[in-house]
């Protein structure tokens, strides 16, 4: 295979061209901090915030990833550029399934010439990693006109999607038991449309009822979140539930608010980052003196009392 050039990555990326973005998201994925990491996403960045960006999340077997096949093929057919992420735990346990979970969700994907890239989550603090957030910017300035992220259903990762994405999707069902109400905790006050799958089978309209009345109880801004129910084996509600997608981003870009707060979040985050860059090879420094540690050890030094004194020092 050819070694694509930075600028021919970054070119390629512009042009919407696949082997690029492929490259470039491989990039990210092996060091989103790495100095080419770095450059690609600064001279690409201009050309992003025309997608618009869509996270699902829900439990475990909701449909996530049925939905999405739906949602690709339907957008596809009215002409829009999909591209999809699927954000997956880099759990050792996942492994072999999972991976072959992908794969068909790709080959499926593939035929309606939607592109499909799976990443593992590496995330700080337990939200999603930064590749994801890079990645979607590839996506976004390849021409995407729809980047819908799939995240691992389960945690801090979920909830860290309604940073990255315009419209967060919940998707929720029937069958979920006395798990619904934890399940509920978390999500319910991230999703901008509310899903519930399976409407084919027992328990469905019960479910979306228990949806509507949680979030009538809840407060809600200017948007208020739709309930919207659909048959993802048959394509049933999707009409209705594509249009309330394209209603909230329509929303979202006349209100400002959300932007402000995104951009807010993510430059908190890399200064953060550029923080830790900058520091870390002091702090290795001051830890890998044994003697010093010794000392620590020896004169009953908290950690706290110890990190303050450092950080004093390096800063
Ligand atoms: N009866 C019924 N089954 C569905 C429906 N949608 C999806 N399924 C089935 O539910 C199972 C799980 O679907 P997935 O799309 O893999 O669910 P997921 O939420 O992506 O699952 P994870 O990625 O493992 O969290 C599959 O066997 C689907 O065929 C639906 O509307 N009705
Ligand atoms: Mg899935």
């Amino acid at each position: 295979m050819k070694v694509l050039k930075i600028e021919e990555i970054v070119r390629g990326i512009l042009d919407g061209d696949r082997r690029a973005v492929s490259r470039g998201i491989s990039v990210i994925e092996n060091d989103y901090d790495s100095t080419v990491a770095r450059r690609i996403i600064k001279e690409i960045f201009p050309s992003t915030g025309r997608a618009h960006i869509v996270g699902i999340t829900g439990p475990p077997g909701i449909g996530k990833s049925t939905m999405i096949g739906n949602l690709s093929a339907m957008l596809s057919k009215k002409g829009f550029r999909v591209s999809v992420v699927a954000v997956d735990a880099s759990s050792p346990f996942s492994g072999g399934s999972l991976l072959g979970n992908r794969i068909r969700m790709q080959e499926s994907l593939s035929k309606y010439g939607v592109y499909m890239r799976s990443l593992a989550n590496r995330g700080m603090n337990g939200g999603l990693s930064r590749s994801v957030w890079d990645a979607v910017k590839i996506l976004d300035a390849s021409g995407s006109d729809y980047i819908i992220v799939e995240t691992v259903g389960a945690g801090q990762a979920d909830l860290d999607i309604v940073n990255l994405a315009e419209t967060v999707i919940v998707v929720l069902g029937p069958g979920l038991g006395d798990e619904i109400q934890a399940i509920k905790a978390g999500i319910m006050e991230i999703g901008h449309v509310f899903v519930i799958n399976k409407m084919d089978r027992q328990g469905a309209f019960i479910a979306m009822k228990d949806i509507e009345e949680t979030l009538a109880m809840s407060p809600s801004g200017e948007w208020k979140p739709p309930v919207v129910g659909v048959n993802s084996l048959t394509g049933e509600g999707y009409e209705t539930f594509i249009e309330k997608i394209q209603e909230h981003g329509n929303f979202v870009k006349n209100h400002s608010g959300s932007i402000l707060r995104k951009f807010r979040t993510e430059l908190q985050m890399t200064i953060i980052q550029e923080l830790r860059r900058k520091f870390e090879s002091d702090i290795s420094l001051f830890l890998g003196d044994n003697a010093v540690i010794e000392r620590l050890i020896r004169e009953k030094v908290d950690p706290y009392s110890a990190a303050e004194k450092l950080v004093k020092k390096i800063t």
